[in-house]
């Protein structure tokens, strides 16, 4: 065998070779969310820069044709040759598999799980990548193509800069998707920028006749990040309650403050990687604020002897927080792989959270007298709730299956063939009723507007009528009650008005279903239907058109004249039966939006449902002005 094509060229080839057989076992998938995953696994990179102190700025920019540039200020990666393999340490970081750990004893690699595959996944996965670095007055450049070296690393002039650039164009015929989306992407770097106090992240869209620009900054770090997640709510206390350590080499880092609403924000993070299953890291944080407020409230009589202890979820009732850890062998855990498993984890964080926070309260007594207080009265609530509860499980124990009275049950007993269409209004409820095909479909009316669950605590709630008919019809419980097993329609089709009221309902009872049975959404039960916003009508034949576009496409095609008629469509009331059944309720032809999340952003899902749920009515219209889309496609 010859120079050129050595042991060695074949190995990295197979290496990279594998990434592009099989890319969703290296960025999870080749959707839209593998292509910005890309983005992420670069700036990563920069950010552990960042993080050994090197770097302070990170530049990202979508580039007209939908490349992306990434620029850090760092000390670049070194360009030396790499004794094992003879070439420079730059190219082995790109076309060797699993080269991404940059940092030997003493630091922390950070990557985990999927993420942190590295640069050469990145560079396998792009129909081309040159990366630049600028060290020591001179700027050296190299160019890949689908993960194959094109050029030998080259000295290319002289440069007064320091760190590394890197453009790649990810590859058309990997990714189903290749148009960035400037949303995605300032999302996740603006949380890199909070979970890496100080450094700056710019994000700039140049494929517009404008240049967007975004800056992120936060010298506060996890602090402003819990701010941020409390800035349309109501804060407690005007304080961020910090708390930061080191121990057995895990580095932690929490952040935290309550508000007056009655829903846990808890968001945890490994090496800068969100864990939305939790783990160890967690069961840390919660042991120790659970067993940290109940000492404090007994010691200061907010709890009498006789008293139960307060919970964990009484004590966590408006809580914000965050967790940030930080160790070098992170282990994941559990099905998807999101969960912490390393069990120094735990005690890490137990101990450096119980030892600060008892420190604070002892320095902040108001601010404690406040939050137990407030846990003391959800801890009532909860009592109230549980008996409330307890009552309606026994009826239904006695009662067997006593299903509410409104429900028009269908007669199929395979939950699998089921579907329940929960329908605004008595009179829409009376024509799906007539509609319905009745072996698969059934029909539970709701009487004008529900509760509105981000402002009541549970107590309130599970008196409520329309939504005490849900729970029974679903069959599954709520909260820790919740047992999929037992849902009894395995579409649960919300169908509302087209107007902005229907919009305002519709949102309503996702939030009691995101709120209280959020599985069903995430297993994709939960549907919106489609009602037509028009009907034309020419020579007795009927179309339908469910948007402006599709009413002037059809009068478009038809002709315009004086024999058509149009019905603009109000509401679902304006429809006889039939109507409704070929429009909306035919399972060959209706149109159903499937609802969907996305967990690894559930922050700014909460932010969504406080947004438009909440008290406070500017940010409701800020939002509902800059996300008018969102009425029409609830793609949450
Ligand atoms: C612009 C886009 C993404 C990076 C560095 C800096 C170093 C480095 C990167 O080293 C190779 C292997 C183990 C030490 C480290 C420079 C030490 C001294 C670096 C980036 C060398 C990786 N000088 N900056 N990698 N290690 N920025 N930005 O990728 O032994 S990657």
């Amino acid at each position: 065998m010859d120079n050129e094509y050595g042991a060695d060229q074949i190995q990295i080839l197979e290496g990279l070779e594998a990434v592009r057989k099989r890319p969703g076992m290296y960025i999870g998938s080749t959707s839209s969310k593998g292509l910005h995953h890309l983005v992420s696994e670069i700036v990563d990179n920069a950010v552990d820069e960042a993080l050994a102190g090197f770097c302070d700025t990170i530049d990202v920019t979508i580039n007209k044709d939908n490349s992306i540039t990434v620029i850090d200020n760092g000390r670049g990666i070194p360009i030396g040759i790499n004794h094992k393999s003879g070439k420079p340490a730059v190219e082995v970081v790109f076309t060797i598999l699993h080269a991404g750990g940059k940092f030997g004893g003493g630091g922390y690699k950070v990557s985990g799980g999927l993420h942190g595959v590295g640069a050469s996944v990145v560079n396998a996965l792009s129909e081309w990548l040159e990366v630049e670095v600028y060290t020591d007055g001179k700027k050296y450049t190299q160019r890949y193509e689908r993960g194959k070296v094109m050029s030998p690393l080259q000295e290319v002039g002289d440069t007064d800069l320091r760190g590394t650039k890197v453009t790649f164009l990810p590859d058309k015929e990997i990714f189903e998707e290749t148009v960035y989306d400037f949303e995605v992407l300032k999302q996740r770097l603006r949380e890199m920028a909070f979970l890496t106090k100080g450094v700056k992240i710019i994000l700039r869209d140049n494929r517009g006749e404008e240049v967007v620009e975004k800056m992120f900054h936060y010298e506060g770090g996890i602090k402003e990040y819990v701010a941020y997640l409390n800035r349309h709510k109501d804060p407690l206390y005007p304080e961020i309650i910090y708390c930061e350590g080191q121990k057995d080499s895990v580095y932690v880092e929490v952040a935290m403050q309550h508000n007056s609403g009655y829903n846990e924000g808890v968001y945890s993070f490994v090496n800068n990687i969100t864990t939305p299953e939790g783990g160890t890291h967690l069961a840390g944080f919660k042991n120790a604020i659970t067993k940290t407020f109940n000492d404090y409230a007994r010691e200061q009589k907010y709890l009498k002897d006789s008293d139960q202890n307060l919970s964990g979820e009484d004590i966590r009732e408006g809580l914000t927080a965050i967790i940030s850890i930080k160790l070098p062998d992170p282990q994941f855990e559990g099905q998807t792989k999101q969960k912490l498993g390393n069990s120094e984890a735990r005690g890490a964080v137990d101990s450096i959270v119980s030892e600060q926070l008892t420190y604070f309260l002892e320095q902040n007594p108001s601010i404690a007298k406040i939050i137990c207080e407030k846990s003391v009265l959800a801890q009532r609530a909860r009592d109230a709730a549980r008996k409330a509860r307890d009552l309606t499980r026994r009826k239904t124990a006695l009662e067997s299956a006593s299903l509410p009275g409104k429900l028009a049950d269908c007669s199929e007993k395979d939950p699998t063939k089921c579907e329940i269409y929960i329908v605004e209004g008595d009179s829409a409820g009376g024509s799906a009723k007539t509609a319905r095909s009745r072996a698969t479909q059934a029909i539970l009316p709701l009487r004008g507007k529900i509760l509105n669950v981000e402002k009541a605590r549970l107590d309130k709630i599970l008196v409520n009528n329309e939504i005490k008919a849900m729970i029974t019809a679903f069959g599954t419980g709520i909260s820790d009650d919740f047992d999929i097993s037992k849902l009894r329609y395995h579409k649960i089709i919300i169908m509302t008005d087209a107007d902005v009221d229907g919009a305002h309902i519709s949102t309503l009872l996702l939030t009691f279903l995101y709120r209280f049975m959020p599985e069903l959404i995430k297993q994709g039960h939960v549907y919106l239907a489609q009602p037509p916003l028009y009907k034309v009508e020419k020579n007795k034949i009927a179309q339908y058109a469910y948007s402006d576009e599709e009413l002037n496409q059809i009068l478009a095609d038809i002709g315009r004249d004086q024999s058509n008629k149009i019905q603009r469509y109000k509401g679902l009331g304006e429809m006889d039966a039939e109507q409704l059944w070929d429009t909306t309720m035919d399972p060959e032809k209706r149109i159903l939006l499937r609802v969907t999340m996305d967990e690894e952003e559930s922050s700014e899902i909460d932010l969504t449902f406080t947004t438009l749920m909440g008290d406070k009515v500017e940010p409701r219209r800020e939002f509902i002005e800059a996300n008018a889309k969102y009425v029409k496609n609830l793609d949450i």
